[in-house]
């Protein structure tokens, strides 16, 4: 702590050089967090004080919070469903298996099947609810084979989880058949929709994964990854509006008597910048923009291979992967690699068309090196 405070202007010069300091989203291809859009951020400003962990001093903002919820029931197909605003996947994910907990209560050594392309957060979570994690294997599509994640459901299970876009890979798992095995085995079943929950429902072909699924529990959707807002912001979602209700704590000195959220404190900015995207766009725009990614996804898919780099799947989303070797790539562009060491590229709403081409020049004029 500094004995005497700095002049303004010193201390933002200070912050200046280090955001300077960090990298340049144009150079940006690993991340599945984007720019925000200029009305998330206008909206994000207008509520930077608002606090949903104590809604009844912030009535608009938690109105917010409700609408945001009603538009992805909507979405989602259930115009009934319930929900809240989390500070991303990974709360929506352990909070879903906390449902799960709480209505298998009775059983003693409880276990969940994921598939083996889980993002890590179901290990936090797993972690920390006390279950036994069960991941079931891929296809050679990188999709959940649903059979081999039946033939691992016994007794002690309390949960069954399927991605609708996947981290690594960007598919989506059979959804469908994972909720028919649901429904047969009465078993608590979450969709981690959270990359793939803005992009699916605007694609022109749009594989089912949400509440028209009759076995779907609960759905877990970042608007801060392609939704275009401000972080933190996360959703989860539930077919039944009172669902949460089972989590709730008491909270003697709040406006509010009881509490379902993980977060005490939990901003309304964000909340309010997701909606204000949402309510901007509309399908319309927002159906413009999952096509532009797409079209990026597929133009770098094709430059890639005319390089002589091998896609390693053909996405269901806007997340391209390739056969190369680490140092194929030039400084200053940001990739990543998955477990099996595939070059992994998100086409971000960031990541236009001139990006794309960029990345391939550089690519090209690398290898001549
Ligand atoms: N579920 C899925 C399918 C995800 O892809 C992610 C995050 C989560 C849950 C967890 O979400 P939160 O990180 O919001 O809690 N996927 C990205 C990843 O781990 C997150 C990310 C974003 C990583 C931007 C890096 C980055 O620069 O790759």
């Amino acid at each position: 702590m500094l004995n005497k405070g700095q002049s303004e202007e010193e201390l933002f010069a200070f912050l200046a050089q280090k955001k300077s300091e960090d990298l340049d989203h144009d150079f940006i291809l690993s991340s599945m967090c984007t720019i925000p859009h200029s009305v998330a951020v206008r909206a994000h400003c207008m509520f930077m004080e608002t606090n949903l962990g104590d809604p009844g001093l912030f009535p608009g903002t938690f109105s917010l919070e409700q609408l945001l919820v009603r538009r992805f029931g909507s979405l989602f197909h259930c115009e009934t469903a319930g929900g809240y605003a989390t500070s991303g996947g990974t709360e929506s994910n352990i909070q879903a298996l906390r449902l799960a907990r709480v209505q298998n209560c009775g059983i003693r050594e409880p276990n969940v099947i994921v598939p083996e392309s889980a993002h890590f957060s179901f290990k936090k979570a797993c972690d920390m609810l006390s279950l036994e994690i069960r991941p079931a294997p891929l296809g050679r599509d990188f999709r959940m084979d649903a059979d081999a994640a039946a033939g691992l459901i016994d007794k002690n299970t309390i949960g069954l989880i399927g991605i609708a876009g996947t981290t690594e890979y960007g598919m989506v798992d059979p959804i469908a058949g994972l909720a028919k095995i649901a429904v047969q085995h009465d078993l608590f079943f979450h969709v981690d929709a959270a990359f793939g929950g803005m992009v699916i429902p605007f694609l022109d072909r749009p594989a089912p994964f949400d509440f028209s699924l009759a076995g779907v529990t609960t759905i877990a959707v970042d608007p801060h990854k392609m939704g275009m807002s401000t972080i933190p912001c996360g959703c989860l979602i539930t077919r039944d509006p009172h669902l949460l209700d089972s989590l709730n704590i008491d909270t003697p000195y709040l406006t509010v008597k009881q509490e379902y959220t993980l977060a005490g404190t939990r901003p309304g900015a964000p909340v309010a910048g997701a909606l204000a995207v949402l309510d901007y766009l509309g399908t319309e725009g927002m159906k413009a923009v999952v096509a532009g990614c797409m079209k990026n996804t597929e133009r770098l898919i094709a430059g890639m291979e005319t390089l002589g780099y091998a896609r390693a799947a053909t996405p269901d989303l806007n997340v391209a992967t390739f056969s190369c070797e680490k140092d194929a790539v030039p400084v200053p562009w940001r990739v990543s690699w998955t477990r099996q060491n595939h070059l992994r590229a998100v086409c971000m709403p960031h990541v236009h068309a001139g990006r794309v081409e960029a990345f391939l020049l550089a690519m090209q004029e690398h290898k001549k090196r």
